[in-house]
């Protein structure tokens, strides 16, 4: 049984818009102490947006469906923290240990709390070398189950863009770009390819909501894919891109790790330009799954 913070509470009983946060960006994705502010800074974006944060994680074996302060600073600065995947969920749990939840867990635990509207940076993707490694995220195949509303600035730019982009084609997740044509690449504003749909408004994306309704294709994820609005230098980034995978597999950091390490890599190296455009896109992104919500229930 998920616990629930009296905000998200009401806000579920009166039938309020509602949006999930995932907590792995907050331990994992964000270097302390700009993790914590970075955190509640959202919840207030989404707040002042007319929707309520849902940030969710397990705390001691309970999952959270809505985080008071006290839990956010568990998870922001705790030395005990877990990353979970769906799959990790149950593990953790049994073990009442405390974990951050991914994109895939979040989403997981959020459509059975009954929300159905999510903010994150960047979708985890196929991993470039995959072909040899394996590396895919369970994002992916998570979305193609879930149906839950993602605003994400594309996947990670350490990704192999275009096998995430077939892969999610393959599993039948949609995707529109948010006033743009381009698949955002998370640090940069276009990753290269392009995405064949658009809109311009929360209020066009909540029709196509209702539209996906109508002919039974909303059984899983829709993407809704947001530029930064201030790019990280694309010189800059094809360095540490270069040196940060190397640097990756030169001290073996597979599986789980290998996210944390690349985007903790690039926040280090870049002097905190990558972490000034992780923290936009997390802030933008929050506001726009905010607004969608609000459209979507009107
Ligand atoms: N977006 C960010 N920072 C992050 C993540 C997303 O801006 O840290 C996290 C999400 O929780 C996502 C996870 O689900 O990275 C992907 O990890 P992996 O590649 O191991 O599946
Ligand atoms: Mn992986």
């Amino acid at each position: 049984m998920a616990i629930y913070s009296p905000e998200v509470r009401k806000a579920l009983d009166s039938g309020r818009p509602i949006v999930a946060l995932e907590s792995t960006i907050i331990s994992h994705g964000l270097p302390r102490p700009t993790n914590l502010e970075v955190a509640r800074d959202v919840e207030s974006i989404v707040r002042s947006a007319g929707a309520t944060p849902a940030t969710i994680a397990m705390i001691d074996g309970d999952v959270h469906i809505g985080l008071t302060d006290e839990y956010l600073e568990r998870i922001a600065q705790g030395s005990d923290i877990h990353k979970a995947t769906t799959r990790d969920l149950a593990i953790f749990a049994a073990q009442k240990k405390s974990a951050a939840t991914t994109v895939a867990a979040t989403a997981h635990l959020a459509h059975q709390a009954g929300i159905s509207f999510f903010a994150t940076g960047g979708l985890g993707g196929v991993h470039q070398g995959a072909q040899e490694t394996w590396d895919e995220s369970a994002d992916l195949t998570a979305l193609s189950r879930i149906p839950v509303t993602i605003v994400c600035a594309g996947a990670k730019s350490i990704l192999d863009i275009g096998a995430t982009l077939e892969r999610l084609e393959t599993l039948s997740v949609a995707i529109v770009g948010y006033k743009t044509n381009s698949f955002p690449g998370f640090y940069l504003k276009n990753s290269g390819f392009s995405i064949e749909h658009r809109c311009e408004s929360p209020e066009e994306i909540a029709a196509l909501l209702r539209a996906r309704k109508d002919l039974s294709t909303d059984n899983s994820a829709l993407i809704v894919a947001q530029p930064v609005d201030k790019e990280m230098d694309h010189a800059l980034h094809a360095s540490l891109l270069k040196s940060g995978l190397a640097a990756a597999s030169q001290k073996h950091i597979t599986g789980k790790s290998v996210t944390p390490f690349l985007l903790e890599y690039f926040h280090t190296e870049s002097k905190g330009e990558s972490l000034r455009v992780n923290i936009d896109i997390i802030k933008s992104n929050s506001h726009l799954a905010a607004q969608i919500a609000v459209a979507a229930h009107l």
